[in-house]
């Protein structure tokens, strides 16, 4: 037995990048959907250029129509039914729920969609794995409060968790509170609805978004263990290890802070207190977060049963930054043992397997990778076959190293879900050209094509992962 009898294997979307139907349903409007592709989406997701509606002449904004799983969601759940998933890990887009964020009652059209969802899964015993905020803020919340860096948004997601764990109780076990919530230090607009006024400090927005962010986690996980002491409930990070670029001193330290920063919300989710070294700096940087003395009770006594994360690549730390490469939303300093995908991101099967072991020897809790995959461009054939074994070739290399992590270094794992199962718009470009999935959606970076489903080779190679348990790869 390679992995444990129960191992979750599946795949993972996000609403807004796969949903579509925007306007359907009483749906309200979400920071994800004003996004456009093109060169203003940086500044827009880093919340530098205030972008809070449509500008239809000058943008196209792909999560508009995403791949339209609003309206073909039964056809693709018995797709990965099809490929025998144990689990599907999908997110609820807020606005559909509660349109303006603020509202006392949610919107019934909303809450009944994601229940076919479930239903559907269920149908075949697939186990859905739930993200409750997927980097989605409703329009609303932002532009009356300034999202996350207003405390008031904690009550309102309060709202949505309870309504959630209500309505889905028995339907829902397994629940992600905040997508990557690391990368509210890195795309604050996108994680978490901040747009910067001119000459504020930055870094103390980021974190004051940032700790609300983090009681509201608490919150969420005791209303969920509250509701239904079967609910799981994980904290989810964008894992993948810095490494010192040398073995000099000040690039050991360099790579130990970097780790820090990117482990520290993690630190806080798992352990229930705010580690040292980031209440040092907050002092160093003169930075004043506010923490009442509730919020810390909060966090100490409603901490997460599992860890889980993406993970797509190690990184590489120097004190004096040489040649950068690109990455999950931020560079990194460019690894030269290391080859890259069309994107720069640099494959690292290894780096995955010392990820997990870090993560592990760290908290103590069971792992759940929810994210990793190669983002490559597919050309199908004359008779629409995409033979990506390049994406084979990426999947086995990691799934390996995640069975070492298992097998040989005793990291327990619950499961793994695949990125972009199924094509979907990417979050970091807004692209359909850079796709992640076993399963091809004609549709291209401008929005044409048919929406059409199509089997890849990776599809029926995912089949025989699962049916073996990751023996044959
Ligand atoms: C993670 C996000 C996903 C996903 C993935 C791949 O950061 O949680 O939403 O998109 O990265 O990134 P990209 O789409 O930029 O290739």
């Amino acid at each position: 037995m390679s992995f444990r009898e129960d191992f979750l294997w599946g795949g993972a979307t996000a609403a807004n990048q796969c949903e579509g139907s925007i306007f359907e349903d009483g749906r309200g409007l979400a920071n994800v959907d004003v996004v456009p592709i093109g060169k203003d989406r940086l500044q827009i997701i880093l919340g530098k250029k205030k972008h809070l509606g449509f500008d239809d002449d000058l943008y196209f904004y792909p999560a508009k129509t995403g791949i339209d799983f609003y309206h073909r969601y039964k056809e693709d759940i018995q797709l990965f039914a099809e490929m025998g998933f144990k689990t599907f890990r999908l997110s609820i887009a807020w606005s559909r729920i509660f349109p303006k964020g603020d509202e006392a009652l949610p919107n019934e059209k909303g809450l009944a969609f994601y229940e076919s969802v479930f239903l559907e899964c269920k149908k075949y015993g697939i186990e859905p794995l739930v993200t409750i905020t997927h980097f989605d803020c409703p329009i609303h919340l932002i532009e009356e409060y300034g999202g996350w860096r207003n405390r008031e948004l904690i009550g309102f997601y309060e709202t949505l968790v309870q309504t959630l764990a209500k309505r889905y109780k028995g339907l829902v076990k397994y629940w992600l509170t905040f997508n990557e919530i690391n990368m509210i230090l890195h795309a604050p607009f996108m994680g978490a609805g901040i747009v910067f006024e001119r000459g504020e400090n930055e870094e103390e927005v980021k974190y004051q978004a940032a700790h609300h962010e983090l009681v509201a986690s608490s919150v969420a996980t005791k209303i969920l263990h509250e509701v239904d002491p079967e609910n799981k409930v994980g904290c989810m990070m964008a894992a993948g290890d810095y490494y010192p670029y040398a073995c000099k001193p000040e690039d050991v330290f360099e790579a130990m802070k970097e780790n820090r920063h990117n482990l520290s919300l993690i630190d806080i989710q798992a352990r229930g207190v705010y580690p040292n070294y980031l209440l040092k700096s907050f002092e160093q940087k003169g930075l004043n977060i506010q923490i009442t003395e509730e919020d810390k009770e909060l966090l100490k006594s409603h901490t997460v049963d599992f860890i889980s994360l993406s993970y797509y690549a190690s990184r590489v730390a120097q004190a004096n930054a040489s040649e950068m490469t690109a990455g999950n939303v931020f560079e990194s300093v460019k690894n030269p043992y290391l080859e890259a995908s069309e994107w720069g991101w640099q494959i690292d099967p290894l780096g995955f397997r010392i990820t997990l072991n870090t993560l592990y020897d760290r908290y103590q809790l069971p792992l759940f990778v929810v994210e990793n995959g190669l983002g490559a461009v597919d050309q199908p054939d004359e008779a629409g076959f995409v033979k990506d074994d390049y994406r084979i070739d990426y999947m086995a290399k990691h799934i390996s190293a995640m069975r070492d992590a298992f097998e040989l270094d005793g990291v327990d794992i619950l499961g793994y879900t695949s990125w972009g199962c199924i094509d979907l718009v990417s979050a970091g470009t807004g692209e359909m050209k850079k796709r992640y999935g076993f399963i091809y959606v004609d549709r291209d970076n401008e929005g044409n094509g048919t929406l059409k489903r199509s089997r890849k080779k990776s599809f029926y190679w995912y089949k025989k992962v699962i049916e073996s348990n990751g023996e044959i790869l």
